[in-house]
Order: structure tokens, then sequence, then C-alpha cells
């Protein structure tokens, strides 16, 4: 069985981060170990939300890994908190990983033109850190931009998403993929460039009218985790992106459905058939 380290936030409430991560991945029938960079009582797109940072914690638990001589076949980060913690995380990257290890970053900072609520320039521009030691990086357009410092578009062409991605490339990243991205009237998906190969890849399903938090989460995990599979990369994308958007066709079938995330439980079943057909 293949073994991913997720590190990222535990929003206690509100469907995101390792609530979403841990469930989705062990579906995927991945073992997953979790290294929380805080502890929350909701997101923070809750108006009055708690939060103990935990990055003291990060170091000591992954040399006791490492004293346990305990190895993963991928790193998956996603929401951090600090610039700090940033540092921490790449040096914990830099221990645990080997020739063979998937490195994949979500720098989870904001989206539709504006960083959560935590997270100033600073902090986005930090992300390029941890972007530069990613084999593969999945931001939206909105942390595209941040990132890169190229200004952020809601319409565009494919030219732009093309430039985003080799700007991301530049940064260091080996296969930067673009989430969110729109190729045609009515469609959604991703787009990824293979630097290596210097290859551009996409994937477009119908978009479903309706946005929700917690998709990016969602999205982020199912990808990592079919990466971790070693499923080629546009059907991972495709599984990725096809669970997503039935996930949010389903959250929308439920009139009393929860504003703050989607209704991801009632279709792991759909993700495990996809996987297993
Ligand atoms: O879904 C991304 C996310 C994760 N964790 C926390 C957040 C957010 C987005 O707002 O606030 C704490």
């Amino acid at each position: 069985m293949k073994r991913i380290l997720t590190i990222q936030d535990i929003s206690c409430f509100g469907k995101c981060s390792l609530t979403v991560a841990l469930p989705l991945l062990s579906a995927m029938g991945i073992e997953t170990a979790i290294l929380p960079t805080a502890v929350l009582s909701t997101h923070t797109l809750f108006k009055g939300y708690t939060c103990k940072d935990l990055s003291d914690q990060l170091t000591p638990i992954a040399d006791h890994w490492k004293r346990e001589g305990i190895t993963f076949d991928a790193i998956y980060t996603g929401y951090l908190g600090t610039e700090e913690e940033i540092d921490t995380v790449i040096g914990i990257i830099n221990t645990f990983r080997n020739d063979h290890t998937l490195v994949f970053i979500d720098p989870a900072m904001g989206d539709n033109g504006k960083l959560y609520p935590a997270f100033n320039e600073h902090y986005a521009k930090k992300n390029a850190d941890l972007c530069a030691v990613a084999d593969i990086a999945d931001p939206n357009i909105t942390e595209a931009a941040f990132l890169t410092g190229l200004p952020y578009r809601e319409t565009y062409e494919e030219e732009y998403v093309r430039e985003l991605l080799l700007a991301l490339a530049d940064l260091g990243t080996k296969t930067p993929i673009l989430t969110g991205v729109s190729l045609s009237e009515g469609k959604t998906g991703a787009m990824g460039y293979d630097s290596a190969k210097k290859e551009f890849f996409h994937y477009q399903n119908d978009r479903i009218p309706a946005a929700y938090h917690g998709t990016g989460d969602i999205f982020s995990s199912v990808l990592a985790g079919a990466f971790v599979l070693g499923i080629e990369r546009t059907g991972a994308l495709k599984t990725a992106a096809d669970y997503t958007a039935l996930t949010i066709a389903k959250t929308l079938e439920n009139p009393e459905n929860p504003w703050y995330g989607v209704d991801f439980e009632a279709t792991i079943p759909d993700l495990v058939k996809a996987l297993n057909p």
C-alpha cells in the first residue's frame, strides 16, 4: 500500500483541509499520515474562529518519525499558516524526500482574485519557495497570479493559462497544474505543463453553475492520490475533476445543503468505483 504524508491544518468544523484529505486518501486505498499545522474551530471564512498554532510541534514529530525509520511515497501540503512554517515544511520535505518521493504542493491561500483573510502578499510570495521544491503544484488562477506576480484575470484565453504555467515552472515546479481553468464556454477543469517534456496537458468537463468552499481541497486530495496511485497525468486530472463535479452536482440535489461545503461523503463510493472499474 502506498503511504502519503499530508501537512495542513485541522479546521475542526467546515469540511476542508485535513477533514477532507484524510477520508478521501483513505478511501483511495492510500495509507495517510497527517502533520497538523494548526487547530482551528472552523476555516477562516467563518467570523470569530479560534486558532492554535502547532508550528513548534512539526519538527519534533518529524524527527521522531525519522528515528523510527518511517518513509513516505509522497508528501502533500495544503493550507499552511506562516512564513516560518513554510520554511519548516520545506525542511521536512528535504528530510524525507528521496528519488522516488512525489512532492505535491497545493499553495492554498486564496480564491476569486483575493487572498484568504489570514494572509498577505508577503506570505503569498513566500509560497513560491515551497513551489520551488514541488514535483507537482496545483494553484488556482488567483494563487498562481500571487505566486508569479502576473495579473489575475477572470476572463482569459488559453494563452494566459499557458503563460501562468510557464511562470510557475520558472519558480522551479516540475509540473505545475492550474485548477479552475475554463478553456471554452460552459467547461471547466485543469491544465498542466510538464517542464521536462515541455508538454501542456488538460482535462475539461461541464461546468456546474455553483461554487462551494472546500472544493479546491477535494480536487487536490484526489489529484494527489491519483498521482500516488500511478495514474497517468490526464487520467489523474479526469479522476479529480470528475469526482469534484459529481460531488458538486450531488450537493445541489439537497436544498438544505450546508453553505460551508459539499457533500463529498455521499460520493465516496463513486470515487472508489471510478478507481476500480
Ligand atoms: O480550503 C482551504 C482552507 C483550509 N484551511 C483553512 C482555511 C481555508 C480556506 O479558507 O481557512 C483554515
